[in-house]
């Protein structure tokens, strides 16, 4: 699971009435919690010195309780949304960085089987092109969150694999940084998913997912790839839906109802020729191509998606339409050439 941009893009979507109550603090004093948690990682495995290094003055950090339990609420539609993550200077900073790192790209590429331009596009949005990967000390901020009750369960299994990435000798805890909600390095992986995920493909010994860009274009890859993107075909793609067919909707297609918040905001999956039939075509108007493959629908205020399995893994990543297809999107404007020029801002 990827926590750090779910809580980002979740509020989107989220009411007021659904972000969770506030706890209150743990009476146990936090020297003490600490204790237990050393005893409980000396029992899985983690080593002395490793524990002795992470753990040893670590205090609480009041910023993070802070920056989780005052979220601010953001309401945008999808369409609203949309318009501003795929802002021109996004679009071409994208491009260039494809260009950039072709050869790398290729061979993620061929190595994982997701597109250099999804690469590139989930890279630009978990952390600006890798100018942003966080900077809070992560063992500090998951013991934090862990001591916190609101989720403790949930964080001291993260701080029991942030140990366990620190014992391994992948990174020192000095340099181990990552989000407020302890998301780690350029690809943003909580720590179970780096210890599943994360690759050395600069062969170094290390999964350096902070400095290394092979190493962080092959954990994104790996990641699309072990939660099922199939090589060869796209995501899916924008369309345009009749409004008799809009209206009728809840009869031909309805939303499904299991599975993350995306899932249940989207149409039960059809066949691409079932939507061809009910009158969809591509976003320019022409017929939509002849694959056998099934999609859903994905509707905003007025721009509609059908979504083909490949989408699913990069709901994955983080299970909110507005990322998912930001993803798909970008990624697919990356494959596109940068301007010849850097943009100028208009002068009159
Ligand atoms: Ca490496």
């Amino acid at each position: 699971m990827h926590v750090a941009s779910v809580t980002l893009l979740a509020l989107v979507l989220l009411l007021p009435q659904q972000i969770p109550p506030v706890s209150p603090l743990p009476a146990q004093p936090f020297d003490e919690w600490l204790n237990g948690v050393r005893a409980e990682a000396l029992t899985k495995g983690i080593s002395e010195a490793t524990l002795d290094r992470a753990l040893t003055g670590l205090e609480p950090l009041e910023i993070v309780i802070q920056r989780d339990r005052s979220q601010a609420e953001i309401v945008q539609t999808l369409d609203q949304y949309l318009k501003q993550r795929l802002a021109r200077q996004t679009i071409v900073k994208a491009q260039q960085e494809r260009q950039a790192h072709a050869t790398l790209l290729k061979d993620v590429s061929e190595k994982y089987g997701v597109p250099a331009g999804i690469l590139v596009a989930v890279w630009a949005i978990e952390s600006n092109f890798g100018r942003f990967s966080g900077v809070r000390p992560t063992i500090a901020t998951l013991a934090t969150l862990a001591y916190d009750p609101r989720r403790s369960a949930m964080f001291r299994q993260e701080l029991f694999d942030a140990l366990k990435i620190l014992d391994s000798g992948d990174v020192e805890p000095a340099a181990m940084r990552g989000s407020w909600a302890g998301a780690l390095g350029q690809p943003q992986f909580m720590p179970s998913s780096f210890l599943l995920y994360a690759q050395d493909f600069d062969g170094d010994g290390k999964r350096d997912i902070w400095q290394s860009q092979p190493d962080v274009f092959a954990s994104i890859g790996n990641y699309l790839s072990a939660h099922g993107w199939q090589k060869g075909q796209t995501w899916g793609r924008e369309v345009k839906v009749p409004a008799s067919l809009l209206e009728r909707l809840p009869e031909e297609a309805p939303l499904q109802t299991s599975g993350c918040l995306a899932r249940r905001q989207m149409t039960v999956p059809l066949p691409l020729a079932t939507w061809k039939k009910l009158g969809v075509r591509t976003v320019t108007g022409g017929a939509l191509p002849a694959a056998d493959i099934e999609a859903s629908l994905v509707s905003g205020d007025r721009r509609h998606f059908l979504v083909y399995p490949n989408y699913q893994a990069i709901l994955e990543y983080n299970c909110v339409n507005a990322y998912g297809l930001s993803v798909g999107l970008l990624g697919d404007r990356a494959m596109q050439a940068p301007p010849a020029k850097a943009p100028r801002r208009a002068t009159r």
